[in-house]
């Protein structure tokens, strides 16, 4: 694959996320986030660790920004810690040690010829906000959000060019409120080892306000800030592809609504004014209905859709068919896997449901170009997840080279059908806190010494770097 096979004004970046990298989770004033808090109840996180310094890029940003430079990148994916902004949302005062350090990094990304995209929610909330109301099964988080969107493009629109208002929404309400293995660990459905206790209407009401938490923000951009700042504002959404398990009618439809369940929830709204009809069909009357001025205020719609795609599985009916565990996506009644008869869709990594597929980011991107009428979109994320173990093991990252080789190529072969995307992030620049994983997965291009925060670059930084100077790039065999 090569650079020439894009636009010459495609963004091409890393990603990363404020919980993951920037640690210092008590400096300047700072509060308490809900991950600060969950990741320090025992037996939540596989490893037992938090993301308490993590990278520490909150002190070590102009490192980082030196290393983005090298590689010759032209965009940077970062998101604001909302406890850093407004430790108490809008209860309390702007935090003014937050303001300076998102100042100082954008600051200086521009000057090393470096766009910021900008995530404002990355599941991150202030923990008081969950305190005080239950934060996204209230209707109370939208005002919360859109002051917090307000307080960010009022303080960093001039140099801001890309907002997006939520990463993966799809996925922390799943894992917030039907599996509960995020915070705030509510399950409203049986599901792994969490038993049904709390209402099974959860998701569709924490759905139902980060939707117009979402809305609130984009009105509110549209209204005081874009005709004088210029950018854009979107949404970025989790966004496995599925391939039917069989040709079988009900094979098929289990794919659409995996689909409908995943990624058009939240999508279809933000476009459309009204959640997806395969939603409906299945769900009726106990997925919440629009009011007239909600309707009113998702006319803002979408500058672009961002998506975060690695991988692809198969998807089976559990609707007309029985099946090992109908949980996949609650009630859409589908079960995924990676397996059928034995083989594997495509090579493992080392999480147990990311499997190489590079056919799937074109499947993926022509699903939103068709069914959005091809608005704008950005690969948000999509990476390579390395099991840690020795440095010298870790920095051979050939497996991620030949990823990232094949999916680019995929990108670059669906933009020829003239599917409209923007701009390409790899996760990540360094390796981070992943989440329920702990240390233990590595997705970055730079290799983290936990220890000492030495970052070195592993054999995917010469690639990136070839690739992006415009030189031939080729799988490593
Ligand atoms: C997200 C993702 C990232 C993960 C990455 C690898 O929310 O955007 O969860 O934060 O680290 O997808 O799993």
């Amino acid at each position: 694959v090569h650079r020439s096979q894009f636009p010459s004004s495609f963004l091409f970046g890393t990603a990363t996320s404020y919980y993951q990298v920037e640690g210092a989770y008590l400096a300047g004033h700072k509060s308490l986030s809900n991950w600060d808090i969950f990741t320090h109840i025992p037996g939540k996180i596989e490893d037992g660790t938090n993301a308490d310094v993590t990278d520490d890029q909150y002190h070590l940003f102009m490192e980082d920004v030196a290393l983005m430079s090298d590689l010759g990148v032209n965009a940077y994916r970062f998101s604001i810690s909302w406890a850093r902004v407004l430790p108490s949302g809008r209860y309390g005062e702007v935090n003014s040690a937050g303001i300076d350090y998102y100042n100082n990094l954008i600051d200086a990304l521009l000057l090393a010829g470096i766009k910021p995209f900008v995530t404002l929610n990355h599941y991150d909330i202030p923990q008081e906000l969950e305190d005080r109301y239950g934060s996204w099964l209230s209707s109370e988080i939208q005002q919360d959000f859109g002051y917090f969107a307000d307080v960010c493009f009022e303080a960093f629109g001039d140099r801001v060019q890309y907002w997006t208002t939520f990463n993966e929404p799809n996925v922390f309400v799943y894992d917030g409120y039907l599996s509960g293995t995020y915070p705030p660990a509510r399950c409203s459905q049986p599901f792994g080892n969490c038993s049904a206790g709390d209402s099974a209407l959860e998701p569709y009401i924490a759905t139902h306000n980060v939707v117009l938490s979402h809305a609130t923000a984009a009105e509110i951009y549209r209204n005081k800030y874009q005709e004088k700042q210029r950018g854009m504002i979107g949404i970025v959404i989790s966004a496995h592809w599925y391939e039917p398990y069989s040709e079988t009618p009900v094979d098929r439809l289990a794919r659409e609504r995996a689909m409908a369940f995943q990624f058009a929830w939240f999508v279809d709204p933000l476009v459309y004014g009204d959640y997806p009809p395969e939603m409906r069909q299945v769900l009726g009357s106990r997925l919440p209905i629009f009011s007239a001025e909600a309707r009113r205020k998702l006319e803002t719609k979408l500058d672009f859709i961002g998506i975060n795609h690695y991988t692809t599985q198969y998807v089976k009916d559990c609707m007309f068919s029985p099946c090992p565990n109908s949980l996949s996506y609650g009630e859409a009644c589908v079960y995924l896997t990676g397996e059928k008869d034995g083989v594997y869709i495509g090579n493992q990594t080392a999480l147990d449901d990311f499997f190489v597929v590079p056919r799937g980011m074109e499947a993926m991107v022509t699903y939103v170009k068709e069914r959005y009428n091809n608005t704008p979109m950005f690969i948000t994320e999509n990476g390579y997840a390395q099991a840690t173990g020795p440095e010298s093991v870790v920095l051979h990252d050939t497996s991620r080279i030949a990823y990232l080789e094949s999916y680019l190529a995929a990108l670059s072969k669906v933009m020829r059908t003239g599917a409209d995307v923007r701009g390409y992030f790899t996760w990540s620049l360094l390796d981070n806190f992943e989440w329920l994983h702990g240390y233990l997965v590595r997705f970055g291009l730079y290799y983290v010494d936990f220890t000492t925060l030495q970052r070195t670059p592993k054999m995917s930084v010469k690639w990136y770097k070839n690739f992006l100077s415009g030189e031939e790039t080729q799988k490593p065999s």
